[in-house]
């Protein structure tokens, strides 16, 4: 519709306000109240504006086609001053310091200076959020961005009249409310009444350098503006460009920088000499590298050489690793952590679709009118997605979650199915039985578009309600009211998390979740949005996109395939090996067994962070040389040859890949510490040792190169990142637009069709019996991320100083165990020590911790049964026994 603002003719959208149709015109109000990422509630009266002759608070009023608005006039300026002068005359002098929207503002209009007493006092309590009360003109911003953005609702207002003032919900200190430390808050406060320590009241921003960059931690893909002067980080801020954040963040991405300057950061190679590991210089450790190299393939060829790749770099990094693997030792042995984590998805998702990556965007899947959340916890582990998902709850889509605790999530769930863990092909056969049963299958499309019905149907007799919920521990009601949701739903969508894939039969578990969106004709099609796993690492997808996996070059070519290697060899110059390479487990068992002679581990804490430990520790005691290229003298650092110092997410330049398959910068805001170098960099030293040339002398030169080898990434270029920003891949020309979408035309399967697939229930690798009656399930919590090497190093610590166990009251009255007890678990493999949370969130008979705080010895419990298509870990599903104490 035509607006005219102050005369001159606006094109606005249908829903636009005054406020969006004044700055359509290219005209500013002042906003106190406002804030675009929250509904508007006009409270500040500081964006007065006149519409069709009366005067209107501008973000709340609506326009209508043909509006006249005027902004420019006497008597208007007067009154917006007016407001923000009352609102001033409240606040103390040094309200109206620094770069904050109110000082601006009054900058803006010669008010000033204030000069109320300062009376109200300051909650310094919290590491990350400040509040200076006297600063607060109570515009409910920041409550309202923990509701309406985050879905925390950790804060409130308090108190009458000009004494109105946020606070925590709880009452008490900020640091022991119910704050995520998102940064929301603090993010939107106009005044400095809530502040970061890194930008303190009274801060200007010109004395910041901005760099644009994607977050390192998860694989949300967050977008961030990092804030730096004299070469340190003081901020970080979610840019409101960011196409999945979309001005949001959360405690790690926003606030755990703190690692980049510990003391504890390597910055100069190590060199074991006896027991001790020593400081080299870098000619010195790459020699000795070298030197290792040559004699493991000297004795027993280049198969005794293998590489973990890290899905913490960049894709760039992490070509240019299985490169080097590939070309310069001859091997194959080259995996990542996509093994421990999503590798079923990878299987699951090629096999029933035909790639390897979630099938819908984020932003289609936040379309959908019915949810099915399977084994994710996003509220804690994708907190951006977590949130996002939340507020479309809030509005009243339908949600299902399949988990066997409370998670977040389940709170506002229609239907919480609680299935025993390693029981989720007997739950989703039950579920597709039922979209059977009840005709809510989509014919159709079954028809054209699929195959495999005739197996499924016959095997899915098998699985009726009763048998499923004799097996899951699931209802059969609920059952019913589950399939009934996600069946009679028009635009039903799935996402999930590692509930399904660290299982002993993880990729069946994915194979049976796609057959309900197969079922339902809700993948591919305009009717749903498909089946979404929420990918872990920051570069996860990425690392195995580009080919860091040993059966897969890059863009998922199968090694074995001759036209493949042809077209990596054409841009390699030399010839690729043939056969598959060793899987992580594989290499380990390989160490163990004195055939792997050489590991190169990159960024991957794997005496921390894989299964059974004590294995893992024997595998790398046995190794004749291992490398861990590191930021921290990490648990695995700690049992290696050689330690190479390497540069941080925050110091590199390259790509992401992150969970929805985008492609998206990141950019170095600061450099290196020390002699710390990137993985890149050192990538092409350890060649240059070994008297190689990988090219590719840059990030982008490797991109670039990679695109010739994976069609799918062909269009594809840090250049293109940075003039459009993110793209999606298949992406196969550079005027191709990406593909966030798949499969709407076809599958990329060989026939084209969906496959279902006729999978039976096959129990887990472990029960609970006389000598280890419960079951653990191991996971994550929202203050430390994976290894805790980085977040156990920032002041995340003060949000969460342990690793707890959560037990249920009634297990806890079992074992005398109380709430805050230290206790000690054991399994078949190990024994960990921990202190007791008392809580219902777990079910009777099931524990729940995660593995943040190595110490602890979490992964010295869980057992080596991988999925049996994939080798990912039965990481959720661990027989153990609990007693109070600590370990004897
Ligand atoms: N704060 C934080 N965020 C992270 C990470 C972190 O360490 N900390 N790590 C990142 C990484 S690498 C990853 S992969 C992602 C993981 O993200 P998620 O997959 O969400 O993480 P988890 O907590 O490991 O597991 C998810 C859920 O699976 C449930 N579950 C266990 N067994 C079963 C089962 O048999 N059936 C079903 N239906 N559910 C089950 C658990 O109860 C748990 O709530 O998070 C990423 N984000
Ligand atoms: N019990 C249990 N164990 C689990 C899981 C579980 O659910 N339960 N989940 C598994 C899953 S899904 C995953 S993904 C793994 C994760 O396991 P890891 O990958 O081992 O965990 P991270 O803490 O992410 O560690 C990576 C290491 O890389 C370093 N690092 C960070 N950035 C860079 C970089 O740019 N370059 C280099 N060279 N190093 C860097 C960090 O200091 C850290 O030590 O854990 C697995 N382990
Ligand atoms: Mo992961």
């Amino acid at each position: 519709m035509r607006v005219i603002v102050d005369g001159a003719d606006v094109t606005v959208p249908e829903e636009a306000t005054v406020l969006s149709s004044v700055r359509a015109a290219g005209a500013e109000l002042p906003t106190l109240c406002h804030d675009d990422r929250m509904s508007p509630v006009g409270s500040c009266r500081t964006c007065l504006a006149r519409l069709d002759g009366h005067v209107v608070a501008a973000c709340v009023t609506p326009v209508t086609d043909g509006a006249q608005v005027q902004v420019e006039q006497e008597d208007l300026s007067r009154l917006r001053r007016d407001a923000v002068e009352l609102i001033v005359s409240a606040l103390p002098g040094h309200a109206l310091e620094g770069d904050t929207e109110l000082a601006l503002l009054c900058r803006s209009l010669g008010i000033g200076p204030a000069a109320a007493e300062p009376e109200r006092g300051r909650d310094d309590s919290h590491p990350y959020v400040r509040l200076d009360r006297d600063l607060c003109i109570a515009c409910g911003r920041c409550v309202r961005m923990c509701a309406d953005v985050q879905g925390t609702f950790a804060l409130t207002l308090t108190g009458r009249g000009s004494h109105t003032v946020v606070a925590p919900g709880t009452g008490g200190p900020w640091a022991e409310s119910d704050c995520v430390a998102c940064g929301g808050c603090v993010d939107t406060c106009p005044t400095g009444a809530l502040t970061e320590p890194g930008l303190p009241p009274g801060t200007h921003l010109s004395a910041f350098t901005r760099t644009r960059t994607t977050c390192g931690y998860c694989g949300v893909g967050c977008t961030l503006d990092v804030l730096t002067r004299d070469g340190k980080i003081a901020a970080v801020t979610p840019a409101r460009d960011g196409p999945v954040n979309r001005g949001h963040a959360c405690v790690k991405g926003r606030f755990a920088h703190g690692f980049l300057r510990s003391p504890e950061r390597l910055t100069r190679p190590l060199l074991r000499r006896g027991s001790l590991l020593e400081p080299v210089d870098w000619p010195e450790a790459l020699d000795h590298i070298a030197r290792g190299l040559r004699a493991a393939i000297d004795q027993a060829g280049p198969d005794a050489v293998a590489a973990i790749s890290s899905a913490r770099a960049t894709n760039e990094e992490n070509y240019l690793i299985q490169k080097f693997m590939r070309t310069v030792i001859g091997t194959n042995n080259v995996d990542n952590c996509s093994r421990l984590c999503h590798s079923p998805s990878a299987a699951g998702l090629t096999a029933a679709f035909g790639l390897s990556g979630g099938t819908d965007s984020f932003d289609d899947v936040e379309q959908a009118d019915s949810l099915l959340v399977v084994g994710a916890n996003p509220i804690e582990a994708h907190p951006v997605v977590g949130a996002r998902l939340l507020q479309h709850v809030l509005r009243g889509t339908r949600l299902v979650v399949a988990d066997p605790r409370t998670v977040g999530l389940a709170e506002h769930a229609n239907v919480h199915l609680r299935p025993r863990p390693g029981t989720n092909v007997a739950l989703f056969n039950g579920l597709a039985h039922i979209l059977l049963a009840e005709d809510l299958t989509d014919q159709e499309f079954l028809r054209h578009r699929a195959t495999g019905l005739e197996e499924l149907t016959a095997l899915l007799d098998d699985y009726p309600p009763e048998r499923v919920s004799a097996i899951t521990g699931v209802p059969a009601p609920d059952l019913v009211a589950a399939a009934r949701l996600y069946g009679r739903a028009e635009r039903p969508a799935i996402v999930y998390g590692l509930g399904v894939t660290e299982h002993l039969h993880g990729t069946d578990g994915v194979r049976t979740l796609a057959n309900l969106a197969i079922l339902r004709g809700a993948v591919g099609t305009g009717r749903g949005y498909g089946v979404n796993p929420l990918r872990g690492q920051n570069n996860v997808q990425g690392a195995s996109d580009m080919g860091a996996l040993p059966d897969l070059l890059p863009g998922y070519a199968k090694v074995g395939d001759p036209a493949a290697r042809a077209r990596a060899e054409r841009a390699w110059g030399v010839p690729v090996p043939r056969r598959d390479g060793l899987r992580i487990p594989q290499m380990f068992a390989a160490a163990r067994a004195g055939d792997l002679r050489a590991l190169w581990i990159v960024g991957e804490d794997v005496c921390a962070t894989d299964p059974d430990t004590n294995r893992v520790v024997e595998a790398l005691e046995t190794c004749p040389l291992v490398i861990s290229q590191e930021l921290f003298l990490s648990e695995t650092a700690r049992h290696a040859d050689v330690v190479l110092p390497a540069a941080s997410w925050l110091e590199k330049d390259g790509t992401f890949v992150n969970f929805d398959r985008r492609f998206q910068r990141i950019c170095p805001a600061l450099s290196p510490p020390g002699q710390a170098r990137t993985d890149f960099a050192i990538v092409h030293a350890l060649a240059a040792a070994l008297g190689a040339d990988l090219g590719c002398p840059t990030p982008a030169a490797a991109l670039a190169e990679c695109g010739q080898v994976a069609p799918a990434f062909g269009g594809i270029s840090h250049q293109r990142l940075d003039r459009e920003g993110a793209l999606a891949w298949p992406c196969p020309d550079p005027e191709h637009p990406g593909t966030p979408k798949l499969y709407l035309d076809r599958f990329a399967t060989a026939d084209g069709l969906a496959h279902l697939a006729a999978c039976l229930y096959l129990p887990p690798g472990e029960s609970p019996d006389d000598d280890y009656p419960l079951i653990l399930i191991t996971g994550r919590r929202w203050a430390h991320y994976n290894s805790g090497n980085m977040t156990r190093r920032t002041d995340n610590i003060r949000l969460a100083p342990t690793d707890q166990i959560d037990v249920n009251p009634a297990d806890a009255a079992r074992h005398a165990v109380r709430d805050g007890d230290p206790v000690t678990v054991e399994s078949r493999h190990g024994r960990a020590a921990l202190i007791a949370r008392i809580t219902g969130d777990t079910a009777p008979g099931q524990l729940f911790c995660a593995f943040h705080f190595p110490a602890n010895r979490v992964n010295a419990l869980t057992s080596g049964h991988t999925d049996t298509v994939t080798s990912c870990p039965e990481y959720k599903v661990t027989a153990v026994r609990l007693s109070p104490g600590r370990p004897a």
